[in-house]
């Protein structure tokens, strides 16, 4: 009942905002930041992706985002990045506003993405501002340096951080223009892209969320639905003319 509400209101919509998190890409193996999975050497990713724990251990958070580099490299797009992309491809206006840094979005044909958060595969340099895009799963030196001598950091916002200003003006724009939104796969507790399903609502815009568990959005999105985005959504866009055929 809920789900073909749902559908209804994703058939229905001309412009589309999407945002989502780690849970999209958990069912392609790659680890969520809260929750079982996790923790990584019994860190916390609150303790990691911070500047401060990277000025005072280096080493220590590049081998983190190596290691998450290896997950990604082995990592493919699951159903519900596909769903996404499909979605795309038959929308009038569409804009993905992603949290992940994993690129998985873009691997699975997802042409309107901004990563709001950055990319596990740039690199930056903390002295000259140099920014690389660098596909190797692992650096090959631990920390790695730029040419210039500096420390290279990955190209990604930390806690304490603002977000790239242009990208999170265009997500902003996104939100405030579509007359849809999907919240997939995110905790909601992170700033600030856990306030945009908020500024849909109150311009009266609907919002269906997607998650496994409920958020502290579940009670005011419009339709909640609860399960595996993987299954979700292929089974949310259905019945527009890509899924029509099931
Ligand atoms: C499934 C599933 C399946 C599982 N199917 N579902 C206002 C109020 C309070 C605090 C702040 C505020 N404004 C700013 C802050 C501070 C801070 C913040 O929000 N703190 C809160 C935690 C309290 N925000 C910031 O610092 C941001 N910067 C900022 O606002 O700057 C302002 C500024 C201006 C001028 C000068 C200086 C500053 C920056 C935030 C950056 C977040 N960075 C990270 C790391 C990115 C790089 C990396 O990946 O390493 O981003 S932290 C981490 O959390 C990562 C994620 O993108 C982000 C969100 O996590 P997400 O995606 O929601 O994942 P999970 O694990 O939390 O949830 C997964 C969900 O999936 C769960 O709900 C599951 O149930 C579900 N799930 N499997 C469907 N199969
Ligand atoms: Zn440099």
């Amino acid at each position: 009942m809920t789900l073909a509400a749902a559908r209804a209101l994703v058939a229905g919509a001309r412009s589309i905002a999407v945002l989502t998190g780690a849970g999209i890409s958990a069912e392609s193996g790659v680890p969520t930041f809260r929750g079982p999975g996790g923790l990584w050497r019994n860190y916390r990713p609150e303790e990691l992706a911070t500047p401060e724990a990277f000025a005072a251990d280096p080493s220590l958070v590049w081998e983190w985002y190596a290691w998450r580099r290896g997950l990604v490299a082995a990592a493919r797009p699951n159903p519900g990045h596909e769903a996404l992309a499909a979605l795309e491809r038959r929308s009038a206006a569409f804009q993905l506003i992603t949290q992940n840094v994993d690129g998985l979005h873009v691997l699975a044909g997802s042409r309107a993405v901004i990563e709001i958060h950055g990319s596990l595969w740039r690199t930056r340099c903390v002295g000259c501002g140099e920014v690389r895009t660098d596909r190797t799963p692992a650096p090959e030196r631990i920390p790695p340096h730029c040419p210039c001598g500096s420390l290279l950091r990955p190209d990604v916002v930390w806690f304490g951080e603002p977000l790239p200003e242009d990208l999170l003006g265009r997500s902003i724009d996104a939100v405030d223009a579509c007359d849809l939104m999907l919240v997939v796969g995110t905790s909601g507790v992170v700033q600030p892209a856990a306030s945009f399903a908020d500024a849909a609502l109150r311009r009266g815009a609907p919002v269906v969320e997607v998650n496994l568990d409920p958020t502290p959005l579940s009670g005011r999105a419009t339709i909640s639905l609860r399960g595996r985005s993987a299954a979700l959504l292929p089974e949310l866009i259905s019945g527009g003319p890509e899924g029509g055929k099931s």
